[in-house]
């Protein structure tokens, strides 16, 4: 066969037909050529990729526009209702009615009550308590001493202190030595017997917690009782209603007794005023005669305040021991 009569056979043949690597049998795809005016020219993906990137602005564009009048819809209400309520007359009439009771002021009526509300727990502790423990001097020059209680033998005790010491509420001089009863509780001695009352058993010392020290003497069967650990402020407790105080009072300054007595009772004149000696202390009585103050040379800045706490009493039962307690009282150099 000759080489031309083989081309021709060729030629004559079908397709030719292939097989795959998974040995199936397709048939060769043939492409044929179009005209020119048909064909799609080269750069359809540029153009087509132009036209997606123009749209997503468009879109973006649109979105974002979108977005901008709604916030700014969103807000113009809010920005512009107080502008319109200031504005308009009517707005302002209406709330003129309400604010018949003046809105502004009950603005303030509400802040002004919670600032109060806020500041009265910070204000009830402002108690004054100091007035309570300054020694009651004679604010009112007018009150008269009070009476003592019975006193039988009208030797100065009365006879609930005839009791106190052991003492004949009958008999001015119970131990018989010539001296009375009064004058002997009054100046350290026993009334029962010879001797010194502090060796008699019938009262009791009290010797100061400050400097210089202090002592004092009171009734045995008296109770004590001290403002606080670190002071000297004392009650020697008589009965329920009657007892005798010492306070020491500030007197930095160094005041004489008048003057310091003056910024005390600022009332009381001063030509009222007398010095009076209870045994060796030269000092001043308040008109009721139930409160004595003087200053010790050894204890210069503070003022000696003995007071006699008669209560409801209408009479006293312990003069004498109140200026027995004064009498007792000695510093030490
Ligand atoms: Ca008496
Ligand atoms: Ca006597």
């Amino acid at each position: 066969m000759s080489i031309f009569s083989k081309k021709a056979k060729q030629e004559s043949l079908p397709a030719p037909l292939l097989l795959s690597e998974a040995g199936k049998v397709h048939t060769e795809t043939v492409f044929y050529t179009m005209p020119a005016k048909f064909l799609v020219p080269d750069k359809p993906p540029f153009w087509t990729a132009g036209k997606i990137w123009l749209g997503v602005a468009v879109l973006m564009a649109g979105l974002i526009g979108v977005v901008y009048w709604l916030l700014a819809t969103a807000k113009l209400p809010a920005a512009r209702t107080p502008v319109v309520v200031s504005s308009k007359s009517s707005d302002v009439v209406v709330l003129e009615p309400s604010s018949s009771s003046s809105p502004s002021s009950e603005q303030p009526e509400t802040k002004p009550v919670d600032q109060p509300s806020t500041e009265a727990p910070t204000e009830p502790p402002a108690v004054e308590q100091p007035p309570v423990e300054i020694p009651p001097p004679a604010t009112s020059p007018s009150l008269s001493p009070l009476l003592s209680s019975s006193d039988s033998d009208q030797d100065g005790l009365t006879d609930i202190e005839e009791s106190l010491y052991g003492t004949a509420s009958a008999k001015v001089d119970t131990d018989g030595d010539g001296y009375t009863d009064q004058q002997e509780v009054l100046n350290g001695f026993n009334p029962k017997d010879s001797g010194r009352l502090v060796d008699s058993g019938l009262i009791k010392t009290y010797t100061s917690m400050t400097t210089p020290l202090f002592t004092v003497v009171y009734p045995f069967s008296w109770s004590l009782e001290r403002g606080s650990d670190n002071n000297d402020d004392l009650r020697f407790v008589g009965s329920p209603d009657e007892f005798i105080s010492i306070n020491l009072e500030p007197n930095n300054n160094l005041q004489s007794l008048p003057d310091w007595y003056k910024t005390v009772a600022p009332d009381v004149d001063s030509d009222t005023l007398s010095f009076e000696s209870i045994g060796s202390h030269l000092g001043i009585f308040s008109s009721d005669r139930q409160t004595f103050y003087f200053i010790d040379a050894n204890r210069p800045r503070e003022i000696f305040v003995v007071n006699y706490h008669s209560g409801t009493k209408t009479e006293l039962n312990f003069r004498a021991t109140f200026e027995a307690i004064i009498r007792s009282i000695t510093v030490a150099r």
